[in-house]
């Protein structure tokens, strides 16, 4: 006999989830009653979940099998009626949004720490989304935290752990656990959105070739389903395919640093023309051509600018958005078609009631990631696939689109650079001294630039009106160059700072020139206004993207 159990517990402070779900080591999940509280408080702070359906997977990392037995247990127990579980525990980000959308769920829980890596001593993460299949938004999570300070008890169903390898349905105590194909709902998705005759031409015309990193992450058997099998790339067309704990020791975030391989494949006489990579739990995307790297924030542009090219998006954007740090690129093409350009805070979850409210079709952060209305998260493969159309249609290589881009709307030079890891204390009090200065700093001249205003960035939702505050300095020059300093929320240890640096620039000599040679001023200059080295000990950043 299954029983129900209600196990008395005491509360941890340090459950406050942060820019993208509560991400701490796998060391403090595996503290006994940790996860146990955040999931109960998850429910405590719901309404009306009775009966109704759930989807849970996660990315594959370690303590993902061992997190969602735990899980399904207090869904049983607290009377969810049915969940949808990718096989062997497996869902990308993207894919449990499009689930829940397609089957009308209630919401879902995503188990990842993204691009963080893997393994017993590295990161573990935990998410709850929403009915509409997008990130829980601010009084949602806000809601969880508190219920996670006052928790006193969780309920549990006493069971044997469940079979989460073989497709089809099983009862545990009065709920249904689906496990499903966790990428058949999503690639046919794709089907619908983009031209897969084009697409599957190109792939296999003798002039083109590809090359997909998956970073033995969760994307691998989407990818190969996708490219592989439904568009028939050549075999080997995706690389690191499959899923490990541990992504094969790696930092499962695609950037320059750290898809090495895939960059430096990318270059010289044998390249292949197109080369994409994704993170840990499949939202985010890389974009190359052959010698070339395209920036987040172009990418979003050049996507903005190009979609009327792909099937999905054929009748136009009715507006697109960006996080405050991600380049003004995308505001150029905004102007050109005449259609609303918003910027949000850092983080998904702010791009939902504009999609919901039908107000944006496109979105996109400088962090790699891109969406649209087809789902409610950004989604990597969906980038790689839109560029892949794109190149099948305008039949121009990743360089020439990106080179005509630039010649038609200008460049927004544009770089990242994060300290990793630095002390807390010390972060914050770089954070504060700006706060405090941005008034004084307001028209003040350095060499050759002037500021004209400096802000800590404050959002009011133009949906529901709610305002967030406090979500980075922002120092706008009168060239339109700008520097922003903010501290990451998905960290682990310590503090990360992260400084985005960005100048337009119209100079067609200067287009094609290395963004960091074009930004080395504002480079210099952001360190001295913000006294990195003073604060964080760090002469340079740890990663440049
Ligand atoms: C980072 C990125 C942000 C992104 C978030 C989640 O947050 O900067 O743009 O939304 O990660 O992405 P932060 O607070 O560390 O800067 V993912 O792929 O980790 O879910
Ligand atoms: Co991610």
């Amino acid at each position: 006999m299954m029983k129900i159990k209600t196990i008395t517990t005491t509360p941890f402070d340090d459950q406050r989830p942060g820019t993208s779900g509560l991400r701490k080591k796998v060391k403090v999940f595996q503290q006994s009653r940790y996860l146990e509280n955040f999931v109960q408080s998850i429910f405590n702070a719901l309404d009306d979940f009775q009966g109704k359906t759930l989807v849970m997977g996660g990315d594959g990392r370690y303590y993902n099998r061992e997190a969602l037995q735990l899980i399904l247990k207090i869904a049983a127990a607290n009377g969810i009626g049915r969940v949808m579980v990718g096989c062997d525990a497996l869902l990308s980000t993207p894919a449990v949004s499009c689930i829940i959308r397609k089957y009308h769920a209630y919401g879902g829980i995503i188990l990842s720490a993204s691009h963080n890596p893997g393994g017993p001593d590295a990161d573990f993460g935990i998410k709850y989304n929403t009915g509409n299949g997008g990130p829980a938004a601010e009084k949602i999570t806000e809601a969880i935290y508190q219920h996670s300070l006052m928790i006193s008890e969780y309920h549990t169903l006493e069971t044997a752990d469940i079979n989460l390898s073989s497709i089809g349905e099983q009862r545990v105590g009065d709920m249904v656990v689906e496990v499903i194909n966790p990428v058949i709902d999503y690639a046919d998705l794709m089907e619908e959105l983009f031209d897969f005759n084009a697409m599957r031409a190109l792939l296999s015309s003798k002039n083109f070739s590809m090359r997909f990193d998956a970073m033995n992450a969760v994307t691998g058997p989407y990818a190969v389903e996708i490219l592989e099998q439904r568009l028939q790339a050549a075999d080997g067309t995706v690389l690191r395919a499959e899923p490990l704990t541990d992504f094969g020791g790696a930092h499962p975030d695609p950037n320059l640093v750290h898809a090495r391989e895939l960059v430096s494949m990318m270059s010289g006489t044998n390249a292949p023309n197109f080369g994409a990579a994704s993170d840990g739990d499949g939202d985010r995307n890389m974009i190359l051509g052959c010698d070339i790297y395209v920036s987040p924030s172009d990418s979003l542009a050049i996507l903005a600018a190009n979609a009327t090219l792909v099937p999905g998006y054929a009748r136009g954007l009715t507006g697109v958005a960006r996080s405050m740090p991600t380049s003004q690129a995308v505001d150029r093409v905004a102007d050109e078609l005449g259609i609303p350009c918003y910027e949000t805070p850092t983080g998904w979850k702010y791009f939902g009631n504009l999609l919901d409210a039908g107000r944006i079709t496109l979105c996109g952060e400088e962090s790699f990631g891109t969406g649209s209305d087809h789902v409610r998260e950004k989604d990597g493969l969906w980038a790689v696939l839109f560029w892949l159309n794109i190149l099948a249609v305008r039949k121009q290589s990743v360089a020439d689109i990106v080179h005509d881009h630039w010649r038609k709307y200008g460049r927004d030079v544009y770089t990242r650079h994060d300290y990793e890891g630095v002390p807390t204390e010390g972060a914050n009090a770089l954070m504060e001294q700006l706060r405090v200065r941005t008034g004084e700093l307001s028209g003040q001249h350095f060499d050759g630039y002037t500021i004209e205003r400096c802000d800590d960035f404050s959002y009011t939702d133009p949906i529901d009106q709610s305002v967030s505050s406090q979500q980075g300095i922002r120092i706008l020059f009168t060239s339109g160059a700008r520097i922003i300093y903010r501290l990451s929320g998905t960290g682990t240890e310590g503090a990360t700072l992260r400084v985005y640096i960005e100048q337009p620039e119209n100079d067609q000599v200067k287009l094609s020139h290395d963004a960091q040679t074009l930004l080395a001023d504002l480079i210099t200059l952001s360190a001295s206004i913000s006294e990195i080295e003073k604060h964080t000990g760090r002469k340079a950043p740890d990663v440049i993207t």
